[in-house]
């Protein structure tokens, strides 16, 4: 079959993901190129992708909405990659949506990010994306990097500095499930057909789900509209209707019962 990404297929025909392209770091210290400087940088992330979620967790769990801003981008990609749009204006399978403008570079597609820092790029047009609104280049767009970035380089003016998110009771590795077990249900059970069970059928997974998901800021990062319909409606391969179903229904705000086992 047919690899959706022939040039990430091995000669086996598996998958093999692309590398990251930027791997700059941003310095605690202050020094150049990338001193960790308040309002110098700009976070581009889709809220359906699972990697640029745990940047909006970082930057939310550490306090640095204010140093860093974040730009989102719409939730459908089509042939052009991602794209900014109106919130306003929702794309939902009946009205085909134009680009807008994104604020801080008025920029269209995602892609007029990586076409300035290297116009030679040829890969994957990836969110998420860490950019630098002085040298006007993307700093990083590897999650790998980010989060750790997020947690050590800006501690300097971070309001929650006592929390250290790779050593207290809930950790990077945390965060990261979290992100993909709060797609399982609305997304890969259905959408990917990984349907033997779902995570709301193991009760302490679940559990385990709410509790993050009740973490104080946690929610406001989780945007079940825009996951949902950025894959049933970028997959058309997969979902060549693009209709995106309605549920499942759930509350994840119900007691989840974890203190049982504290
Ligand atoms: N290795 C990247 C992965 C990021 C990634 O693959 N993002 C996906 C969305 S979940 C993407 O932007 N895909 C664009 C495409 O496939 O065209 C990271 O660690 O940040």
């Amino acid at each position: 079959m047919k690899a959706q990404f022939e040039k990430e297929q091995s000669d086996s025909g598996e998958f093999q993901r692309q590398e990251d392209a930027f791997r700059e770091w941003i310095s605690a210290d202050g020094s150049t190129p990338y001193p960790a400087v308040t309002g110098r940088y700009h976070l581009y992330v889709s809220l359906a992708c699972p990697w640029a979620s745990r940047t909006v967790i970082f930057r939310k769990l550490k306090g640095l909405e204010d140093a860093i801003g974040m730009t989102v981008v719409d939730p459908i990609r089509d042939e052009k990659g991602w794209a900014f749009r109106d919130p306003d204006k929702k794309w939902d399978n009946t009205e085909v949506i134009p680009p807008s403008t994104d604020p801080v570079n008025g920029f269209h597609y995602l892609s007029e990010a990586y076409e300035a820092t290297d116009p030679n790029f040829d890969g994957r047009v990836t969110v998420p994306v860490l950019w630098d609104k002085e040298a006007k280049v993307i700093v990083n767009n590897c999650e790998d990097d980010i989060c750790p970035m997020f947690n050590n380089a800006f501690n300097v003016f971070a309001k929650n500095q006592e929390v250290d998110l790779f050593d207290k009771r809930i950790v990077e590795a945390d965060w990261r499930l979290f992100c993909t077990l709060i797609r399982f249900d609305v997304v890969y059970h259905g959408h990917f057909k990984c349907n033997i069970r779902r995570i709301i059928d193991y009760p302490n997974l679940q559990g385990y789900l709410m509790d993050l998901y009740q973490q104080p800021g946690i929610a406001e990062t989780v945007n079940f509209d825009h996951i949902k319909r950025h894959y049933y409606m970028t997959h058309t391969e997969i979902n060549p209707t693009r209709i995106v179903p309605i549920g499942p229904a759930f509350d994840l705000t119900k007691p989840h019962g974890r203190e049982k086992i504290s």
